[in-house]
């Protein structure tokens, strides 16, 4: 632009010049001079103009490139963008991943926890049923004994027992889980070896200033001696018992001491002998 300029003002120059020729005497000498300059400095401007248009040829390479690198960093900062943004979505994917993972995991390990408590509870249950099953056969295995016998079978009346001690048969069974009891002899005798219990009651309307007396017996030994002197005139009662420690085949039994006597009616069993196993050994 400049050149273009300087062109200009050199025409106007040289314009001025032919004008001014008119009123003013220059020699031919001057004017070839004046033009010598012009076409020097045409020449001047020309080569100044070819070097301002390579100097734009380059800028405009210059340019070219600048534009060229401005798109593709711009491409780069695209896709890195855009990398990113797939960077963030990504990361956000793997945390819900992972917070679904976690939330499994926690699941899991609450099943584990409770599989090994079910576990745990059955291996008790097991155990459980076993002594259960157990503790039936041995209940089912030990032997079942228990009765209780009255002393009439019918009516009512008075046992004496005379001159001698006599062997109390209570005749009238009520219960006689086992047959242990005798009501034939009114002897009981160990079906197993065990700890037993015994009791007995019996009654007398005694004759006022008399006795009643009763005594248990273990193979023919005394265990227990009761007696009563009556005083009112009214009946009396003697009751008792005992547990006992029996080998197999023990006996026991009451016994009426000579001189005494009982009451009973059969109804009102006033005069019982009873026992049963608490427990084998
Ligand atoms: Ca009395």
């Amino acid at each position: 632009m400049r050149a273009a300029i300087s062109l200009l003002v050199l025409l106007l120059s040289l314009c001025g010049v032919q004008t001014e020729s008119h009123g003013t005497d220059f020699s031919t000498q001057d004017i070839s001079n004046e033009l010598k300059e012009l076409r020097d400095m045409m020449v001047d401007l020309r080569v100044t103009l070819r070097h301002t248009r390579d100097d734009v040829k380059v800028l405009q390479a210059e340019n070219v490139a600048v534009k060229e690198r401005l798109a593709t960093s711009e491409t780069k900062v695209q896709v890195l963008q855009d990398t990113k943004a797939e960077m963030k979505t990504e990361v956000d994917n793997l945390k819900k991943e992972n917070a679904a993972q976690e939330a499994e995991l926690a699941l899991k390990m609450d099943n584990a926890v409770h599989e090994q408590e079910l576990a745990a509870l059955k291996t008790r249950l097991a155990a459980s049923e076993t002594k259960v099953e157990n503790l039936e056969k041995e209940i089912r295995a030990a032997p079942k004994v228990a009765f209780s016998a009255g002393l009439r079978e019918s009516g009512e009346g008075y046992t004496r027992s005379g001159d001698n001690d006599l062997d109390l048969v209570f005749k009238r069974v009520i219960t006689n889980v086992g047959q242990a009891y005798s009501n034939t002899t009114g002897f009981f005798t160990a079906p197993v070896r065990g700890v037993y219990y015994f009791r007995f009651t019996v009654r007398d309307d005694l004759d006022k200033n008399s006795y009643m007396r009763i005594r248990m017996y273990k193979n023919g030994q005394q265990l227990m001696r009761l007696s009563d002197y009556d005083t009112d005139d009214k009946p009396s009662y003697l009751s008792s018992g005992l547990t006992l420690q029996l080998e197999k085949g023990d006996a026991v039994n009451m016994v009426l001491p000579a001189g005494s006597r009982l009451a009973d009616i059969v109804d009102y069993n006033y005069c019982t002998f009873s026992g049963f196993l608490l427990f084998p050994l």
